[in-house]
């Protein structure tokens, strides 16, 4: 252990911890821009670039960056002298000197940690003046680059390089030149981008921000010849509330549904019913699929991978086209909804899908991209037309002048608004799998299954393995959420050593809960095991946990689909993937 004084408080770190660990411990805030620590997850960005950290060290002529400073037994540290504040002042001001001065109209504004250090640290004014570093501005369907507000902290870099694997953003150049890009500083959306978004999820300032829907929504709400159609994710409800105060892991449901309606969506239902039907198709697959297998028919493929998840999606298409025949062909529950919407629902309504207006609050950055794909889309005609996120939806709530916090519960509509607790844990990763475990187990067995919680496909371990037995079969599941895991996976099924029957993949850090359309988490773990709670405790209250006990899913097969697999389901909720 390392003795250490931080501001006359004394303690013992273990050797390798920075100075910055021993201030947590010892409650001492040491301001930071740059550092990304993943916790548990294990990446961290320790650039040590933005210098906004620097503390005294005794017996040391420099300041030493407290993120990237080793603790040395007996050290004594000052974090608040004339020197140090004057030094972080000064970087302040360096970066301010190079940064638009267009905070009232950034996305960013109220979410921006540049602007809470430049409060904190009450600059009024910019000492330094000179050229700005400009760069053309790049937007993507789902996210904008504006690298005029970057100040290369390089956060991005280690979300998309070492957590996702994806290698899309790096710093090139140098000096006044330098700027984080793509390859050959392409566009987001001509390179391999899976639009998952956690670049976003941790950019300090507005260089990475989602690209914004809003008003298109308004203008559709005030089009008196649309009906307008909601529905929401199963992860939104557990984070929205953190928009307007409300504590870290309470579900918002009923007060979601409240907003909604006052905001003027005629109909307001739920991607949850969705995930119910997807179970159905998904978890129908998979049955075909296994029973295939052990008949001894070789043409088939396991495991079979889930694809509801849009930037694993892309992942897959971009990085292992050669496994394309992998993950399941069911839509994503998002897209299932808004092609039922526009066809089941619409024929209920006696109105053509054109005049229907699907709108999806995600979590999710890469939704925006999967609604704009030309397979889910009927000539030309969206299933889903806009999609928002949990943000721009706490902002739409917020211009629509409605007071969040004083609203009722209020229940969805009926009929695509009904679900199970099966369909809400589809938010937290191992949730899709569970649900499908829980119907798969029942349909396949023809037995009740009792104990509906899989603990074993829970928690935040990035990997997650579980044996489960259904009837005589005892099957191999595997769950990864990072896109980083997910590459080990798929590199094991392609050498062919993959010991699992179904994998479950979320691109993000906890599954949905961790989206990049959420409320920032900026790698807090604590925060996403919070939103994860509020998921399964919404699944307990549920009165059906199963996706096959959901009535209004079996009226939806009696009506209109038939049964799982038909061709009318083929047709609506199935899709295929593309090199
Ligand atoms: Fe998800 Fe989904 S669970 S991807 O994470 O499957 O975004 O919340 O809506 O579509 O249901 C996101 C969340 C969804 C979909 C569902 C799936
Ligand atoms: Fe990388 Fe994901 Fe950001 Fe694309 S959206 S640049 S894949 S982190």
């Amino acid at each position: 252990m390392m003795n250490i004084t931080i501001d006359g408080k004394a303690t013992q770190v273990p050797a390798g911890s920075t100075i910055l660990d021993a201030a947590k411990k010892l409650d001492v805030h040491i301001p930071t821009l740059c550092f990304l620590q993943m916790d548990e997850m294990k990446f961290n960005n320790m650039t040590a670039s933005c210098r906004i950290c620097v503390v005294e060290v005794e017996k040391r002529r420099n300041l030493a960056p407290a993120c990237a400073t080793p603790v040395m037994d007996g050290m004594v540290v000052k974090t608040n002298t004339i020197r140090v504040l004057n030094a972080r002042r000064s970087v302040l001001e360096l970066m301010l000197s190079d940064h638009p001065k267009d905070c009232l109209v950034c996305a960013k504004s109220g979410n921006c940690e540049l602007q809470d250090l430049a409060e904190a640290f009450d600059i009024r004014e910019i000492g330094v003046s000179g050229a700005m570093s400009t760069y053309r501005r790049d937007a993507s369907p789902a996210i904008i680059r504006d690298m005029d507000k970057c100040i290369l902290c390089r956060r991005c870099e280690t979300m998309c390089n070492d957590v996702q694997t994806c290698g899309i953003l790096s710093g090139v150049d140098r000096g006044f030149n330098a700027v984080v890009a793509p390859p050959f500083e392409m566009n987001l959306e001509d390179s391999a981008c899976t639009f998952c978004g956690q670049c976003a999820a941790v950019c300090p300032v507005g260089a990475l921000v989602e690209r914004d829907h809003t008003w298109d929504v308004v203008t559709a709400l005030a089009d008196p010849e649309k009906v307008t159609v909601v529905q929401t994710a199963p992860a939104v409800r557990a984070a929205l509330g953190e928009e307007f105060g409300i504590e870290a892991g309470t579900s918002v449901t009923g007060k979601m549904v409240a907003a909604l309606r006052q905001i003027g969506f005629d109909h307001v239902f739920d991607t949850d019913f969705a995930a119910d039907l997807t179970i159905m198709e998904e978890g129908s697959e998979f049955l075909d699929r296994l029973t295939r297998h052990l008949d001894g028919d070789t043409s088939v493929k396991l495991p079979i991978m889930t694809s509801c998840c849009p930037a694993w999606v892309k992942f897959f298409e971009h990085q292992f086209p050669d496994l394309l025949d992998v993950p399941s062909t069911a839509k994503s529950p998002m897209q299932m909804f808004g092609a039922v919407a526009k066809s089941y629902y619409a024929e209920l309504l006696g109105i053509p899908r054109e005049k229907m207006v699907v709108v999806s609050i995600m979590p999710c950055l890469a939704k925006k991209y999967e609604c704009s794909r030309p397979e889910f889309m009927v000539d030309g005609n969206p299933d889903v037309d806009i999609t928002l996120s949990t943000r721009e939806l706490a902002r739409l709530i917020k211009l629509m002048n409605i007071e969040f916090n004083a609203l009722p519960d209020e229940d969805f509509d009926a009929p695509l608004g009904y679900s199970t607790g099966a369909a809400v844990i589809f938010g937290v990763t191992g949730g899709v799998i569970e649900a499908a475990l829980r119907t798969a187990y029942e349909l396949h067995t023809g037995e009740k299954l009792d104990k509906v919680d899989f603990e074993d496909v829970r928690g935040m371990d990035g990997v997650k393995s579980a044996k489960v037995q259904v009837g005589s079969h005892t099957l191999n599941i595997g769950v990864a959420h990072k896109l980083g895991n997910a590459r080990k996976l798929l590199e094991e099924i392609r050498e062919g050593k993959s010991q699992y029957h179904a994998i479950e993949i979320m691109s993000c850090p906890g599954g949905c809960i961790g989206g990049g359309g959420q409320p920032y988490h900026h790698g807090d773990v604590e925060l996403l095991k919070k939103r994860t709670a509020a998921i399964y405790d919404e699944d307990l209250a549920k009165p059906e946990r199963k996706s096959h006990e959901n009535p209004y899913i079996v009226e939806l097969y009696e009506k209109y689909l038939g049964k799982p697999l038909s061709e009318k389901a083929h047709h609506l909720l199935h899709t295929h993937y593309f090199k």
